[in-house]
């Protein structure tokens, strides 16, 4: 292991926490590369449940965590998590913040509830944290980078310039320069000694010949380039987000960790081919917990999709798969899988570009019987029931990549390694 990337390769929620945190045990760094507190990572062991939103959730295990710069950081929010981290006894001394992140302030999130709004019925379902609009002053080439929030007075200039900037776009916003600043600049003394360029510092760790892991946040159905777009992110959360996120070439990543539920979920508006309505629906969602970490919303519930997961495969350049929340389905008493889309009368293998044609396609399925066995203290694949076994098995034939290990349990115990 040199660089292992951890990635979501549904629409988020796969269970990322808990296998970063599982691969976190043999690793020496772990980073996060895209997105910010938008991410909501679960992870459950001695009895302690955490959920993290913008630290690493290497922090269990390595203690030591690189925030990169394709991260949004809301400073507060990090101040805040570390705060819950550090009062459950967990360290956050080892934490390494890149001087070009950028830097959520509270007009991004003023901003991302105003379009949302202004959206209406085409709302994209957003976790109102302003992920999206500060995405939006990076690439308007007006963001504020950590680099420039923990110089006092550059921050300021800066922070003058870019809300009035963002006034004449958006005249409604309340809140005022002079408030943000006098709240934010002590928030920035506190988080100046953990920042540097942490390009610099992971190819130091790289010539060292530390392993490295990179845990994605969101998944790849939600990345503004691969995904449903425009019902995404603002980001590059697939495997594709590394490099530019983490400030480093591609070569240095050697396996790529795709994670899947055993099912499909999605948070917030947007196509969802395999989604299971009415009572099945809400009987897997309470079985799972699907909930939103952040938001507390109930996830929508769909069979699992190979043509999604495939997707997924092809553009993270996947090495193998691990299939979470596998439990979950114990009980039914026919399971389908989504082996391809019927367009216009044609079969096809890859997800249409448009949202118009995605919200026309009909899933093509196959039926595997079910299990009714209770699978949650199973310790190897052989101890799975065969129909349980034979649903693992069909779904790496039909995404072409092996399933490494398995879940069936949110603890840590309840991790099944195969290969
Ligand atoms: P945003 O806020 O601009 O990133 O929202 C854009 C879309 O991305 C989806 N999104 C997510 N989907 C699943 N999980 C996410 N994290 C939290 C969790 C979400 C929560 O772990 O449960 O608590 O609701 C996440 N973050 C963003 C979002 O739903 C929009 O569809
Ligand atoms: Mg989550």
């Amino acid at each position: 292991m040199a660089g292992v990337v951890v990635v979501g390769s549904q629409w988020g929620d796969e269970g990322k926490g808990k296998v970063t945190d599982y691969l976190a045990q043999q690793a020496d760094l772990v980073v996060r590369y895209s997105g910010g507190n938008n991410a909501g990572h679960t992870i459950k062991f001695n009895g302690q449940k955490f959920a993290l939103r913008l630290i690493p959730s290497g922090i269990f295990t390595t203690g030591e965590v690189v925030l990169g710069n394709g991260m949004v950081i809301n400073p507060k929010a990090l101040l805040e998590e570390m705060k819950y981290l550090n009062d459950a006894g967990i360290k956050t001394d080892k934490m390494h913040i890149s001087d070009r992140a950028h830097v959520t302030l509270p007009y991004h999130i003023e901003i991302d509830e105003l379009e949302e709004e202004m959206r209406g019925a085409a709302s994209i379902g957003t976790t109102k944290k302003g992920i999206g609009p500060t995405y939006v002053d990076k690439y308007d080439r007006i963001g504020i980078r950590v680099g420039e929030f923990i110089n006092e007075p550059l921050f300021k200039k800066r922070l003058e310039e870019t809300l009035a900037f963002k006034k004449k776009q958006y005249p409604g916003l309340q809140c005022t320069a002079e408030e943000i600043f006098e709240e934010y600049k002590e928030y920035a003394k506190v988080i100046k000694p953990m920042v540097c360029d942490t390009g610099i510092f992971l190819d130091e760790a790289f010539q060292a010949k530390k392993k490295i892991l990179f845990e994605g946040a969101q998944g790849t159905m939600l990345d503004i380039d691969y995904g449903t777009y425009p019902y995404v992110t603002s980001s590059n959360p697939g495997a594709n987000g590394v490099p530019s996120g983490a400030s480093i070439g591609p070569l240095y990543l050697t396996d790529v960790v795709g994670v899947i539920k055993a099912y499909t979920t999605r948070v917030g508006s947007g196509a969802f081919p395999t989604e299971i309505e009415g009572e099945l629906g809400d009987y897997i969602r309470n079985a799972g917990n699907e909930f939103g970490t952040v938001t507390k919303r109930p996830r929508r519930i769909g069979w699992f999709d190979a043509v999604v997961v495939n997707q997924s495969r092809r553009m993270a350049s996947l090495t193998g798969c691990s299939l979470m929340l596998l439990d979950v389905l114990s009980g039914l008493d026919t399971i389908k899988i989504c082996t391809a889309y019927m367009l216009d009368g044609k079969e096809i293998h890859g997800l249409p570009s448009t949202i118009e044609e995605l919200e026309r396609v009909e899933p093509v399925y196959v039926e595997l019987p079910g299990w009714k066995e209770d699978i949650t203290n199973v310790t190897s694949f052989e101890e799975l029931p065969v129909n349980a076994q034979n649903y693992i098995k069909k779904i790496e034939e039909l995404i072409h990549c092996p399933v490494i290990m398995f879940s069936v349990g949110p603890d840590r115990t309840q991790t099944i390694v195969l290969k």
